[in-house]
């Protein structure tokens, strides 16, 4: 039990924040998300952009600037990226080019950054899949 106290303390000091992510992260249960809630608007959220197939808003603890998700309204299975197919082409290209429309919004088209989290070891907390769009600041390269 010590030992095992020992590695969680080592861990937690290297990054904390990441640690503490990666352990919030679940597996994939196809449950319903927040994100079902923040589509039909039963919880409030501050759109930046929507159409019939796609609703962007920002995300409740940016990590840069400009931070906003870009999510599809019909989840049709694709909880994660990882679970993407054929018929599903359509509504990423559209995923993407919203998010395009998003950061020409912002005015973060000399410098944005799409990212999507699949998956526990990816950090993935919300499994309706969502494109996070971040700009307003110097980015960093690579990616942790
Ligand atoms: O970790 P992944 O890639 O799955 O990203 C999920 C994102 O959803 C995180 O960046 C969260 O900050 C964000 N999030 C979570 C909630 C939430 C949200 N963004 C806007 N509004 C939210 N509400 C109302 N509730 C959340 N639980």
């Amino acid at each position: 039990l010590p030992s095992r106290r020992l590695i969680s303390h080592v861990r937690a000091t290297s990054n904390e924040e990441d640690a503490s992510k990666a352990a919030a992260a679940t597996a994939d249960s196809g449950a319903p998300t927040i994100f079902d809630k923040i589509i039909n608007k039963e919880i409030p959220s501050t759109i930046v952009y929507e159409d019939d197939k796609v609703l962007a808003f920002r995300d409740i603890s940016p990590q840069a600037p400009v931070h906003i998700l870009v999510v599809p309204k019909l989840r049709d299975g694709l909880t994660q990226l990882g679970k993407a197919e054929e018929r599903h082409v359509d509504i990423l290209g559209q995923l993407l080019h919203a998010a395009k429309i998003v950061a020409e919004k912002e005015g973060i088209l000399d410098g944005f950054r799409v990212v999507i989290n699949n998956g526990p070891d990816a950090c993935q907390s919300v499994y309706h899949l969502h494109l996070h769009v971040l700009g307003g600041r110097q980015m960093k390269w690579p990616p942790g």
